[in-house]
């Protein structure tokens, strides 16, 4: 099983790895769906993405998701100026979040750390302008598993856009260890079929490649009432299949809690350190 090491400027070294503790990545530094998060990036205010970054980590964040993309926002800029701050403001090494490859490069510039770059595709578009970026500037990458047709269906097809994921970061000089596949979480709302799909791919890309594995999790309750129970559920199972760093709300109510306790149900908490650290920091939960 490899093992992912990404680090703060500060050198703050947060390790990804099967059978270890979860690793939490921050998602609320994220425009999308809150309007007033947006108008602020639109005029350059980065207010929020600072106050995020602290709530986040004071939540029990591992490592923060850093994406600014919205209609309108200069994300060349606001993403390298976001990355900045952020990584002056807390200390947790960084995923830097953008479906531009310009905005990902202009963020690379300025972080002084090891970042996870998020995300990289199987498409030959992707494959060419992201890759070299992640060699140049040392960083790991998040790989989704889509590709020109977009997301199989099936387990089995999913894992080989993993294994092609791989091979072609090996190519670039990329290890295997730098990789961590994204196996998508789609909502359940309008295919009860899909959680299932991604948990057994999952454990395919966790027993034949060995990768670690990441996930925006709770894209699985869109559409549904309650999304909350859906998303802890899902955590649970999740886990278990092979998830080892979730992109996620770890302000959530409860669901850092569970996470603690399912990583010592798996035995993936030497002397339930990581749990009872977690009760001790935050009793009130
Ligand atoms: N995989 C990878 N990266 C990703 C995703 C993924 N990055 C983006 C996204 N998916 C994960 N991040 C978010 C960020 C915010 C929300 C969901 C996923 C979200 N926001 C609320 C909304 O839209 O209603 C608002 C939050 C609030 O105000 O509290 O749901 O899948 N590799």
């Amino acid at each position: 099983m490899l093992k992912t090491v990404i680090f703060s400027p500060s050198g703050k070294e947060v390790i990804i790895g099967h059978g270890m503790p979860t690793v939490i990545i921050g998602e609320r530094i994220n425009p999308t769906g809150r309007k007033a998060f947006a108008e602020k990036l639109i005029k350059g205010d980065l207010s929020l993405v600072q106050e995020e970054a602290l709530k986040q980590v004071r939540a029990g964040a591992d490592a923060l998701d850093v994406n600014v993309g919205a209609a309108q926002v200069d994300e060349i800029n606001m993403l390298a100026a976001a990355v900045d701050l952020v990584s002056r403001t807390v200390d947790a090494p960084l995923c830097i979040d953008s479906s531009k490859p310009e905005a990902l490069e202009a963020a690379l510039r300025v972080y002084r750390g090891k970042a996870l770059v998020n995300s990289v595709t199987a498409e030959e578009h992707s494959l060419s302008r992201v890759l070299p970026l992640v060699k140049e500037y040392r960083a790991a990458v998040i790989g989704l598993c889509m590709d020109e047709d977009g997301i199989p269906g099936e387990p089995g097809e999913r894992l080989k856009i993993a294994q092609k994921l791989v091979e072609r970061a090996e190519k670039e000089g990329i290890p295997a260890e730098d990789i961590v596949i994204d196996c998508l979480a789609m909502t359940v709302s309008s295919d009860q079929q899909s959680a299932l799909t991604t948990l057994e791919t999952m454990r395919l890309v966790r027993d034949e490649l060995g990768v670690n594995i990441t996930l925006g999790a709770s894209n699985v309750s869109f559409g549904l009432p309650d999304r909350k129970i859906i998303n802890m559920a899902f955590f649970a199972l999740a886990l278990q299949a092979g998830l080892n760093c979730p992109i996620m709300d770890p302000t959530a109510p409860g669901l850092r809690r569970l996470i603690k306790a399912t990583d010592l149900l798996l035995g993936r908490d030497q002397w339930a350190m990581s749990y009872i650290g977690d009760v001790r920091g935050y009793p009130e939960e």
